[in-house]
């Protein structure tokens, strides 16, 4: 066989050549989004087995999609109870396509990285355990036993524990989570960085110090009651569309909806409900009432500018007796408001001081609002400021502890709460490890371990030989590409547990492993009979999941299957009672994790149950002080060069992370392209440019230049300065060492960067 790869050979950069701009899409939800549902069900699945995956998707005694992590309604769930990216989610894993160990053996590892992500994610389901030995051009199929042998084997070599990192992304089951933290912390380290890392990080960190919460404090009950909801940096027509169901029945409430967005996002104008007449007929309802285009990373100025005004001119709006009997730091931060400038908070913001008095009345009206948010607050420097900045504004207004009311960062794995909850975290708390030493009778290891960043500059430096990964696609979700390849591909040995394939797959350590799983449409069977798995949603309600599809390929194995078996090749530990009742691993959750107590008889409740939640429940913060806190932030402006611009990175309609459905995004009228950067028309023309050029996009910090070719220029109503191109196309621009400030996450969201025009060949 020929040698392996070139290791800096990432992805294809060609230019889109049949890229189509039209406007952008009026409502969101309506007839398109059934007509796009069925045909990608259809089209992936079959007619007969569409109709049966779909009609277990969200119901009580069904599975739970694996989109996004938005709640089920309690009482009122439809037959149909899914939406246009949830059917797509489903049909990517229930596709009748497999990936079988001839199509490894037709196509080289250096074949497959010539493909596109979209033609990656569509050749079907893995189907058996595959390996890339050293040096190797293609992978060979290999037992589940050999497989696990070799990963046992690399880890018992390392010299110590902290020379191996164990990664999850959110979609796996509380069990097979719990488990997998367990193994971890036998084998002797806390290098378990998740995909929360990159994503709402910051929102727990920002919660935590201030409130002595890292998880929201609604739930979905309390969206019937708020008369204020505030979307900021958060697309949910696109990445949580059954919100947008909750959105309209707010709206016909009369509720306010108050989106604050770089872009106009469809999804927030008018929702179509698909299943209503009027849905598919009517013009759909009006949601947001006011938007407020803010610059990319203006949102603690224009926070504190809305803050301002109702300080200002609404003080009879304060809660003075939450303020007094509930919270500490209101002087100095009052002070800093009255201090802080109108210029600076125009300048920092991009809002007129004359939009920011019109939101702020709305907002000092409010008897009950709740504020949404997601990865636009996230991922920047100062994104703890940002979310702090939410915590003030609700703090004002009293909105904690009553109904309708209250922080909401809306997840996006479906179960990243979950997981954390089963302690998937590089900094576990010391009660945490001494209830799971309790036991399991050991003394796991206290010290911190690899949060993501800090996993792949321990690779690239050498300090990380054997990299396993339960889910997820590591390798295009983390930033810096050219940098994370470098560093994977300096381990003796990558290990996947996934359900379809990926780059992750494609640039590897010196050996690499691909173990496939079952996916949560399939049924899982053990000794004891059909399991069911568990999730705990973005509010904190945890439920049962079961698919029922017959699985992928008779050697597909569970997670918690296959946890149990790279443990017992590790530590020689048996669980295989454990894997063949998972009655058993939940006895062990309710015993270790507080709030999960009698788990077993809980979760088979119709619906599940929620988990207990002081600060919603009681006011009670879980600070020091049992206060809640003012926080002071300083306006932070990026340094911007002339002909740069600030970039953030979003997900087009047809994709779920890394993983591309299709070509279209169809509300922003962006289509067959992915290769694109959304510039305002006046910088358009300022750059000398016309829509539809190509240029590449290089970025800029500290020195180092990195490059992103073969873009196309797409002119956009989006804030002049401010640029906007799809994940994962560009995370090969986002540095490594830029990441938020007490939270690690990487600035996805405020990349500098400018643009160079390249020339297309006739
Ligand atoms: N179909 C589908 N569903 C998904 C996902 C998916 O990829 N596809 N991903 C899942 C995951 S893991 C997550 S975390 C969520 C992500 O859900 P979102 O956070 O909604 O996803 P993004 O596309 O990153 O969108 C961020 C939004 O923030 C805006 N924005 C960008 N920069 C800024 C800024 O500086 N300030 C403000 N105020 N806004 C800004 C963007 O215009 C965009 O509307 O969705 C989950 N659900
Ligand atoms: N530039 C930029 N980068 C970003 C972001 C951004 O907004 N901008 N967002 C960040 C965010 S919020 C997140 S959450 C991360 C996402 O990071 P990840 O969670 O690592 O990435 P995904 O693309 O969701 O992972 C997809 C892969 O998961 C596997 N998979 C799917 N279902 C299952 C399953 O049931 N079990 C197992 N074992 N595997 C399965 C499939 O093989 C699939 O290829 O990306 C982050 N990266
Ligand atoms: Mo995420």
């Amino acid at each position: 066989m020929s040698k392996r790869r070139k290791p800096e050979f990432l992805s294809p950069e060609t230019l889109d050549k049949n890229l189509r701009i039209g406007e952008p899409a009026q409502s969101a939800g309506g007839l398109s989004s059934v007509k796009v549902a069925i045909t990608m069900s259809v089209e992936h699945m079959g007619l007969a087995r569409a109709v049966k995956v779909l009609g277990q998707l969200n119901q009580k005694d069904g599975f739970d999609c694996p989109g996004c992590a938005w709640p089920d309604p309690e009482d009122h769930r439809s037959i149909a109870e899914f939406c246009e990216n949830g059917a797509k989610a489903v049909a990517e894993e229930a596709t009748r396509k497999r990936i079988t160990a001839e199509f490894f053996a037709r196509y080289s590892v250096e074949e497959l990285s010539r493909h596109s992500d979209h033609w990656l994610s569509q050749q079907g389901r893995l189907t058996q355990p595959m390996y890339l030995a050293e040096d190797a051009s293609h992978y060979q199929p290999i037992s589940w036993q050999d497989a696990f042998a070799k990963i046992g084997g690399a880890l018992k070599a390392l010299p110590s524990p902290n020379h191996a990192v164990f990664y999850t992304s959110g979609r796996t089951s509380n069990e097979a989570a719990f488990l997998y933290q367990l193994f971890v912390r036998l084998y002797g380290t806390n290098n378990l960085p998740d995909c929360s890392n990159m994503c709402h990080e910051s929102s727990g960190q920002a919660m935590m110090r201030t409130i002595g919460t890292g998880k929201g404090t609604v739930s979905l009950n309390d969206f019937d009651s708020a008369d204020c909801i505030v979307v900021i940096g958060q697309n949910p027509g696109t990445n949580h569309p059954r919100m947008l169901r909750t959105l309209q029945q707010a709206a016909r409430r009369g509720c306010q909806i108050i989106s604050i967005n770089p872009l106009a996002e469809t999804g927030l104008k008018r929702f179509k409900h698909p299943q209503e007449v009027g849905g598919i007929l009517g013009k759909g309802t009006l949601l947001a009432t006011h938007h407020v285009p803010v610059k990319v990373n203006g949102d603690v100025a224009l926070l504190k500018g809305i803050q301002k005004a109702i300080v200002q001119q609404h003080a009879s709006s304060l809660h003075a007796d939450f303020i007094d009997r509930n919270t500490e730091g209101f002087e100095q931060y009052r002070d800093d408001l009255l201090k802080e400038s109108w210029e600076n908070i125009v300048r920092g913001s991009g809002i007129s001081e004359a939009q920011i008095h019109e939101v702020a009345a709305v907002i000092a009206r409010s008897k009950a609002m709740i504020c949404c948010w997601a990865m636009g607050l996230t991922q920047h420097r100062n994104a703890i400021a940002n979310i702090q900045e939410i915590i003030n504004l609700l703090l004002l207004g009293g909105h904690f502890g009553r109904p309708g009311a209250g922080a909401c960062p809306v997840r996006g794995h479906s179960n990243v709460q979950g997981d954390r909850s089963m302690g998937i975290w590089e900094r576990p708390t010391p009660e945490f490890l001494r209830n799971v030493g309790n036991e399991f009778h050991f003394n796991p290891p206290q010290e911190h371990g690899f949060s993501t960043i800090e996993a792949i500059q321990a690779m690239h430096a050498g300090a990380v030989k054997v990299f396993v990964a339960l889910g997820g696609n590591f390798l295009s979700a983390t930033p810096d590409t050219a940098f994370t390849a470098k560093a994977l591909s300096r381990c003796d040995l990558t290990v996947q547990v996934s359900t379809k394939l990926n780059r992750s797959h494609l640039v590897t350590g010196a050996c690499a492993i691909i173990l496939p799983c079952l996916g949560r449409t399939e049924r899982d069977l053990q000794a004891a009979g059909d399991q069911f798995v568990t999730v705990e949603n973005s509010m904190g309600v945890v439920h049962s999941s079961q698919g029922k599809l017959e699985p992928a390929s008779q050697l597909l194995r569970s997670e918690p299957a296959i946890v149990a078996g790279i443990a017992n090749a590790t530590l020689g530990v048996d669980w295989n009672s454990l894997v063949g009742n998972y009655d058993l691993i939940r006895d062990h959750i309710a015993r270790v994790i507080p709030g999960f107590e009698n788990l077993n008889a809980r979760v088979r409740q119709s619906g599940g149950f929620e988990l207990p939640h002081e600060v919603r429940d009681s006011n009670n913060f879980g600070t020091p002080s049992k206060k809640a806190i003012f926080t002071v932030h300083a306006i932070a402006h990026l340094e911007v060069g002339p002909d740069q611009f600030v970039m953030t990175t979003i997900r087009s309609h047809d994709q779920y992370n890394t993983t591309i459905y299709g070509m279209q995004d169809r509300y922003r009228g962006i289509d067959q392209g992915r290769r694109v950067v959304l510039m305002n028309p006046q910088d358009i023309a300022a750059q000398r440019l016309v829509a539809g050029d190509a240029v590449d996009v290089v970025s800029h910090f500290r020195g180092v230049r990195r490059r992103a070719r073969n873009f196309r220029v797409v002119a956009y109503d989006i804030p002049r300065g401010c640029v906007a191109t799809y994940f994962p196309e560009a995370n090969v621009l986002v540095p490594i060492d830029s990441f938020a400030e007490g939270s690690l996450t990487p600035t996805s969201k405020s990349v500098i960067v400018s643009l160079e025009r390249v020339a297309v060949a006739p």
